[in-house]
């Protein structure tokens, strides 16, 4: 069957099925993939990642498969969203994180596989760190920034859906960072202060 999604219309209806054994979209339109080299400044512990890098390779830390729909009002985005398993120090990996270009709009993350948290912060500071797990669906408001964190040792898998018009504006997390992070503590998850706060591209 030709591809229903040309360009950046969605010309008819059109499905995508859902391999149910590894849990991620078939027939994407887009697979974005994020290495490690690429994400060196985000950690609390940037010297970590450089170690890692010259140690043990360039791993790929997170991934999205992704329908191309058309980013206007009224749409619906939906991807596969993959962390994988891994930590740089002790902090484990995680995704860049990100508010909305358009602030007012949510998001939701039905989790498939793995184990993990969603972080979420808003500009006032308030924050909320709420635990992934299959079968569970976290709902990430407007105006939060929000990232997921695998704390597991297989990759942490959802489904992201988010209104069409959305977009990612990845700006202030780039130079400011969350004011918290996950790291692993005693063999268990822990969120602290992020000590690199405000100052993440140093
Ligand atoms: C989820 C969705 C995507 C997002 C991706 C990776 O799949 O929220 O919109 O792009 O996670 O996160 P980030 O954009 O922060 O790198
Ligand atoms: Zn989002």
């Amino acid at each position: 069957m030709k591809p229903v999604v040309s360009g950046n219309m969605v010309t008819k209806p059109f499905f995508v099925g859902w391999d149910p054994k590894d849990a991620v979209m078939d027939d994407p339109d887009n697979h974005i993939e994020r290495y490690l080299d690429k994400l060196t400044r985000m950690w609390i512990d940037p010297d970590a990642a450089k170690r890692h890098l010259k140690k043990k390779g360039n791993p790929l830390v997170y991934e999205v498969y992704e329908k191309e729909i058309p980013q206007r009002d009224g749409e619906i985005q939906f991807c596969s969203s993959i962390t994988h398993p891994g930590k740089i120090g002790t902090e484990y990996f995680m995704t860049k994180g990100h508010f909305h270009k358009r602030r007012d709009t949510a998001e939701i993350y039905y989790c498939l596989k793995g184990r993990g948290f969603m972080l979420m912060e808003r500009e006032d500071g308030e924050h909320y760190l709420l635990e992934m797990r299959p079968g569970r669906t976290v709902y990430v408001p407007g105006d939060f920034a929000h990232r997921s964190i695998n704390a597991g040792d297989e990759p942490l898998i959802s489904l992201a859906v988010y209104p069409g018009d959305a977009g990612h504006d990845y700006g202030s997390i780039e130079t400011s960072g969350f004011r918290y992070v996950v790291v692993e503590k005693d063999g268990r998850p822990e969120m602290i202060e992020n000590p690199r706060y405000g100052r993440m591209l140093e």
